[in-house]
């Protein structure tokens, strides 16, 4: 397996609204972040990942780019970017960028200037298509709720939004449209950027015609994905983009892909098709998703997660590369989604923390995991921000008079807001996050939870992740040992071995609030040398009890040998 510096980088992502805001309006900003740079240097992580800072009028904070090569005002200007980047690079830490170009938003040039007539130079820039009976052209539904039609009354014509009316998909069919995307990345990437995030890169082609999707019973609209999703020119634009920019520069890519399988994922990251360093995919996100809808809740089966997670370590390996992430802005809290962020906060955030780390592939960190930052329950709706949130709440209580308590018990589940409440920098008012009034509220308990008391004490997740992030630059075996699963059906225990030349590693996860019983299974060949880390006092366990012991609710051990 070629070495890369990606797979031995651990990320950390920022997203800049909740970060840390310099100035005391309320809303997290680029020199926020350049003021908390020796943070992400003592933490160890290597590349920083910043959610979109560009230009936006914000419908979906920022996931709605007006201009690709501004700075977004509420958060400075770009000499506070370049100031940024340089902090970075003069800490030898890299910085990728979000790309944000499946859509755009309305109040960009482009679309200002297709809507204005069907014979527009830019009209095809997006996908517009007359009406089909009074109505929209097929029947996709938004991935914010409605219909993913919206219709211009100027030209008589309805153009496709896949998220909210704002976030217009462009038209990737059209040559000149890739072109200036294409000119827009080398211009970032000659601004000394070390790779990009591709946001739902993998919803850029469409099947041409556009056809219906099969809408579910009680359902007024259909969801497109087969449609779009993986669509028919995917490949040849991933590869082109590289030929047309990539390629001249050292960077990294991670393309996040909302549906993507495994065989498919094998084509996107095999590094002889040139397409993309790794994907974010989503079905160990899923295994906690009832069939109901959106934020439709189901406890997560242990053995979901193996089946999962060992398809994608065996499915990749050798072929392609993962990601791993258990957080991001998009999606709750990890302690409080597969840990339990009440009786067992610190040891079930280290033991996921772990959990994650030791797989093979570049971890994610998502600001707030490393210091065990949880959901958060807001009485009203008018306390959230988020549009999927909103439109998602309007949609089930005013369209479909469902019961708003259960809606809200979704949302305290799934919300995306969970991961959006300003970033807990110590106990003072709002958490240090700002001096003014946060555009968000921030979560209550920051008087116990923030980095300040995490940074002081040993004992916290913090130093706990820091020590990951070390164990990975001193273990090879942790980069690139390939993963195999033991104990596949026990219901509390998930348990990996890691095998690297002569070496392996066995990792053993209580994912339970009960102590548990661990045994190798005989066919196991494993003798421990040392115990590398663990959340109850590592370096404590007797060396030869290593194959079979009592675990402690959440309690994780990692031993090294043979
Ligand atoms: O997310 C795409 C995506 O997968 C989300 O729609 C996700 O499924 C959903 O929010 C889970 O509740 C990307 C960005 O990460 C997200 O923030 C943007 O809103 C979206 O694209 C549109 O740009």
């Amino acid at each position: 397996m070629d070495k890369n510096w990606w797979k031995e980088s651990v990320v950390y992502q920022i997203y800049p609204r909740s970060f840390y805001d310099s100035d005391g309006d309320g809303i997290g900003d680029i020199k926020g972040i350049t003021e908390k740079v020796d943070y992400l240097k003592d933490l160890g992580v290597d590349v920083v990942w910043l959610s979109p800072v560009y230009e936006s009028p914000n419908d979906d904070n920022g996931y709605d780019i007006s201009d690709y090569k501004a700075i977004m005002k509420d958060f400075g200007t770009m000499e506070d970017w370049e100031e940024l980047r340089d902090e970075l690079h003069n800490r030898d830490m890299k910085l990728i960028m979000d790309l944000v170009v499946n859509h755009s938003s309305d109040e960009h040039y482009w679309f200002q200037e297709a809507k204005k007539s069907k014979n527009n130079p830019y009209r095809d820039y997006y996908i517009w298509h007359p009406g089909r009976n009074g109505r929209e052209p097929n029947n996709w539904k938004s991935s914010f709720s409605g219909s993913a039609w919206e219709y211009d009354e100027n030209t008589n014509e309805y153009y496709l939004h896949l998220f909210s009316k704002k976030q217009p998909d462009l038209n990737w069919e059209n040559p000149e449209l890739r072109r200036e995307i294409y000119d827009m990345m080398k211009w970032w990437l000659d601004r000394g950027i070390d790779g990009f995030r591709m946001d739902v890169i993998n919803f850029i082609s469409k099947v041409p015609g556009l056809p219906d999707g099969k809408v579910k019973e009680g359902e007024k609209y259909a969801s497109g994905s087969k449609y779009f999703r993986d669509g028919p020119r995917i490949h040849e634009f991933l590869q082109e983009m590289n030929e047309e920019a990539l390629d001249l520069y050292n960077v990294m890519t991670v393309g996040e892909m909302p549906g993507v399988g495994v065989e498919e994922a094998q084509k996107y990251t095999d590094p002889s098709r040139n397409e993309l360093n790794m994907v974010f995919q989503f079905e160990h996100m899923d295994l906690d998703s009832g069939p109901n809808g959106k934020w439709d809740l189901k406890p997560l089966e242990l053995t979901d997660l193996k089946e999962s997670i060992t398809k994608w370590q065996v499915g990749l390996n050798g072929v392609g590369w993962n990601s791993l992430y258990l957080n991001n802005h998009d999606q709750p809290r990890i302690v409080s989604r597969f840990g339990n962020d009440k009786e067992y906060r610190l040891e079930s955030a280290k033991m996921l923390g772990t959990f994650l780390h030791m797989l093979q592939g570049t971890p994610y960190i998502y600001q707030g995991e490393e210091i065990g930052m949880t959901n958060v329950q807001f009485d009203s709706i008018e306390d959230y921000e988020d549009i999927e949130t909103l439109n998602m709440y309007k949609e089930k209580v005013e369209e479909n008079g469902e019961d708003p308590a259960s809606v809200m018990e979704s949302i305290y589940a799934k919300g995306r807001d969970n991961a959006r409440t300003p970033f807990q920098w110590n106990h003072t008012k709002h958490g240090g996050f700002t001096t003014g009034e946060p555009w968000i509220k921030v979560n209550p308990n920051y008087l116990n939870i923030n980095a300040e008391q995490a940074v002081e004490d040993e004992q916290s997740i913090f130093h706990y992740y820091r020590e990951l992030i070390r164990l990975r630059k001193k273990h090879p075996i942790i980069v690139y040992g390939d993963y195999q699963l033991i104990l596949p059906d026990h219901e509390k225990i998930y348990a990996y071995m890691r095998n690297y030349e002569e070496q392996k590693l066995l990792v053993v996860c209580n994912f339970s609030d009960d102590e548990v019983e661990f045994k190798l299974p005989q066919e196991i060949s494993f003798t421990a040398e040392e115990s590398m880390i663990g959340n109850y006092g590592y370096g404590e366990f007797p060396s030869d009890s290593y194959a079979a012991f009592t675990l402690k609710p959440y309690e994780v051990r990692v031993y090294k040998g043979k």
